[in-house]
């Protein structure tokens, strides 16, 4: 028998207790293998074998405790971690004094150590903090007595971090100790910190690349990055421009130009601006990143008289940085006031800037008797990045014991007398450009007199009632209604909508309840173009359809048999995938799929806002041009897709009334350009044509085949605001339902006037057989229909030639469309008409090469 008592199963295991074992290690002297039947020695040896071995194990288990502790203790509890926090103080028994904007002065040196040593006592003074304070600095002054900015640092063990970070949050006042000699008659409250980003911190000892600036007068102060705009700014920067007005006033920042590197989520470049001296989170007033088109209104308003900018950069790439001014202005006395009367607006403090932090303004709002007050809101901008989600708690309007906060679209709050009181309040930190409303007093019995009246408040004209069309916004105009079967259909959630609608792949119903009964049973794919083919043949990798698209989306990558639905890499295979060409991936093996993409990305930042009405952002469609004819200003829109290659519409060159459309030498094209008044601004390029090249087979009755290819007298340098389209493969599909920009200079309205500054439209691809419904007999394979059923938003006289930019999901931007025609402008159940592009691509790669 082999004693096995070690619990080890493996063979060698058992010389343990060899006699070679023993000799080797000598603990195990005297054991030995016995005869089972030797009971005796087993009884008279054992127990003592037994205490040898609980002693051994014993002692190994205190040797591995201790060694875990000591790993533990040094590795971990004993690891410190340094801390800083950027905090302000105020000091009230000083006066403000001019050399305490100076840091090198005696009086700022005196003041400061004062500061430092009250700190120093503070912290010492609470057991949470005072083991682990190391030292503090004091960064500037500034007035109201005197406010003191500081940083302090702390060295902690990490297990007791945000103990530390707890205790600092609250605020502060100074007791100071009996014989306190240094400190006498030093009175200072209001202690705050907060825990500063380890990059901020080293700006505030580091003053390399740090700025003091003092507004004077009336006079507007400017300041850029280094290097702006001939240089990028520096990498790795830590910089910071400390802002200041005279005592009393608050400060107007705007940034006039703004490029730094774009906002990536891991370690981007970062401007910040802060209301206070001190840069920290709670009095961030708003952080910025990207690029930013100059008409986008980066105008900051501080609550007191001292501002302070700071940039971080942690990327190595190359952009020139911001150029900014600033001024210093009365501070607002009154925010609010009485309103009276039958109408009038009002907005929130220094509108369309960024309203001020810290500020609160009530209206009160009175219309004469036995009327009541409807608040309509225009633009609603409160949005804060700490909010939480509908709790309103930061910035926010109160009416009628309710809030209202973050991104609105156009909202009515109506009163339930002939008074009503508004309540705005921004918090200390974060501010946005805020609100413009319009009050109007009208009779509670009939808000609307001759129309419908919306549950939100809002009229409507009383034909749009149970039309279809949601005109209201919360839906009432289409509730409790008789559908009219004739033409209307009645979706299962009791909506009337247009027969027309019924099967078109898209849910009108919102319960889908129009797409249900359709021609294909259940089992069966609905092609694009109304086919039903069995399930399986979706992505079998064979146009089952016939217009490909029961394999356009279809998750794996293969390769198919071509057709005119699949995209040829150049190595001539196709692939089953659709739109593959340009969208980050490679698909092709010879990555022929993902070449020539330095087309259709803007420079700047997309802005979800369309501040002041359909005004495009300048460079938001750097593809867009303006074609002038001689004598007759801007009359056609167009496309770059190379810096030598323009696509517009052939209608535009067709000789008229004497006219020479069709002359090269009859055009200018403006590139670069947003403002028609600014055609000589920096930035717009002025080009003629070399040559026009219309499609041959364009007719001129139909607008069938509405294209033409420019070409440049001279190449255009791609700039910020003038950049290429891609243009899509001739397989790229644009499906019905597809969000698509439309954009120009065109009339605003039917019969109406051209716009100055380029307007853009959101509108949505239409199915082409419902198209062939409402226009009918005037479709061709190579016209497309987008816009809404319902009207309100189309292109129109003077748009002709210019791009349907489609935006895909990572930015990039593919021509979708050329403006040709339509029936009026914007008019229901009539949609714009454009050129499909992807017909006629290998048209344009043989007239220009592109
Ligand atoms: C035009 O006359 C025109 N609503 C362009 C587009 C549309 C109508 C007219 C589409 O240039």
């Amino acid at each position: 028998m082999r004693s096995n008592r070690g619990g080890k199963k493996d063979v060698g295991a058992g010389l343990k207790y060899s006699h070679q074992a023993q000799n080797i290690n000598g603990f195990e002297e005297g054991v030995e293998f016995l005869p089972a039947n030797n009971s005796r020695k087993v009884e008279k040896r054992g127990p003592k074998r037994w205490i040898v071995l609980l002693a051994l194990l014993i002692f190994f288990i205190l040797i591995s405790l201790m060694v875990g502790f000591l790993v533990w203790h040094f590795n971990y509890r004993n690891v410190r971690v340094q801390k800083i926090f950027n905090g302000f103080l105020r000091i009230t028994n000083e006066n403000f004094i001019d050399a305490y904007e100076n840091s090198n002065s005696t009086e700022f040196a005196n003041l400061a150590s004062k500061v430092k040593e009250a700190l120093k006592v503070l912290y010492n003074g609470i057991p949470a903090l005072g083991p682990f304070y190391k030292e503090s600095g004091v960064t500037a002054f500034s007035e109201g007595s005197v406010i003191a900015y500081y940083w302090s640092e702390f060295s902690v063990p990490q297990y007791r971090v945000e103990e530390v970070e707890r205790t600092l949050s609250k605020e502060y006042v100074l007791t100071l100790p009996p014989r306190s000699r240094a400190l006498q008659s030093f009175n200072v409250a209001s202690i705050v910190a907060f825990p500063t980003d380890a990059r901020t911190a080293q700006t505030t000892r580091d003053n390399s690349c740090s700025f003091s600036l003092h507004a004077r007068g009336e006079e507007v102060t400017r300041f850029t990055t280094p290097g702006f705009p001939d240089s990028p700014y520096p990498a790795r920067a830590r910089c910071q421009w400390v802002l200041r007005g005279d005592a009393d006033l608050v400060l107007s920042l705007t940034f006039q130009s703004f490029d730094v590197a774009p906002c990536d989520n891991d370690g981007n470049d970062v401007v910040m601006v802060y209301d206070s001296l001190s840069p920290v989170e709670p009095r961030a007033v708003v952080q910025l990143c990207g690029t930013y088109a100059p008409s986008y209104n980066l105008t900051f308003l501080s609550s007191q008289n001292v501002m302070l900018v700071t940039l971080i950069t942690n990327t190595v790439r190359r952009h020139p940085g911001f150029k900014a001014k600033f001024f210093q202005l009365p501070k607002m006395t009154e925010c609010g006031g009485r309103l009276t009367g039958m109408q009038g607006t009002f907005n929130t403090p220094y509108y369309p800037g960024h309203y001020p932090p810290n500020i609160d303004c009530t209206w009160d709002i009175e219309v004469p008797h036995h009327q009541n007050v409807k608040i309509r809101f225009k633009l609603f901008y409160l949005v804060e990045p700490h909010e939480t989600l509908g709790t309103c708690t930061k910035d926010y309007v109160e009416i009628n014991g309710e809030r209202y906060c973050g991104e609105k679209k156009h909202f009515v709050v109506t009163s339930r007398s002939n008074k009503i009181t508004v309540h705005f309040h921004s918090d200390e930190s974060y501010t946005d450009t805020g609100f413009f409303a319009e009050y109007l007093s009208y009779d509670s019995s009939d808000p609307c007199p001759g129309m419908f009246t919306c549950k939100t408040g809002r009229c409507i004209n009383n034909t749009l009632r149970c039309d279809g069309w949601t005109d209201c916004t919360d839906f009432s105009d289409e509730l409790d209604c008789v559908c009219n079967s004739t033409y209307q259909f009645t979706c299962k959630n009791n909506f009337c909508k247009p027969r027309f609608w019924l099967c078109d792949g898209l849910d009108d119903c919102g319960d889908k309840s129009d797409e249900l009964e359709c021609s294909c049973p259940n089992g069966t794919f609905r092609c694009g173009n109304g086919k039903c083919i069995p399930k399986s043949e979706k992505c079998n990798k064979k146009d089952n359809c016939g217009d490909g698209s029961d394999e356009a989306e279809c998750d794996s990558v293969s390769i198919v048999p071509c057709t005119k639905y699949t995209y040829k890499c150049r190595s001539g295979v196709c692939l089953s995938k659709g739109n593959p060409e340009c969208d980050g991936k490679q698909d092709c093996s010879d990555g022929s799929d993902e070449k020539n993409c330095d087309c259709g990305l803007r420079s700047f930042i997309k802005q979800s806002r369309i501040v002041g009405g359909q005004n495009s952002d300048e460079g938001e469609w750097p593809w867009q041009v303006s074609l002038h004819a001689a004598g007759q200003g801007h009359l056609c829109g167009a496309s770059l897709i190379s810096s030598t290659w323009l696509v517009s519409a052939a209608h535009c060159f067709i000789d008229e009334l004497g006219i020479r459309y069709s002359e090269p030498a009859t055009w200018k094209a403006y590139l670069g350009l947003h403002d028609q008044s600014k055609r000589s601004a920096t930035g717009v390029e002025e080009r003629g044509f070399k040559q026009i090249i219309p499609h041959d087979a364009f007719n001129d009755f139909t607008f069938d085949y509405d294209i033409a290819v420019l070409e440049l007298d001279k190449p255009v340098d791609l700039s910020t605001v003038i950049r290429p389209i891609c243009l899509p493969d001739s397989s790229h599909t644009f499906p019905a339902g597809k969000a698509i920009w439309v954009t120009g200079w065109g009339h605003t309205k039917e019969g109406g006037t051209g716009a100055l500054i380029l307007q853009k439209g959101e509108i949505r691809v239409i199915n082409q057989t419902t198209c062939e419904d409402l226009l009918p007999n005037q479709l061709t394979p190579r016209m497309m229909c987008v816009g809404f059923l319902t009207g309100g938003v189309d292109s129109c006289q003077g748009d002709s030639g210019g791009p349907l930019s489609s935006v895909e999901d990572d930015g990039r931007t593919f021509l979708a469309g050329v403006v040709s025609w339509g029936e009026g402008c914007a008019r229901r159940n009539k949609p714009g008409v454009y050129t499909r592009v992807p017909v006629l691509r290998d048209w344009i790669k043989e007239k220009t090469g592109v």
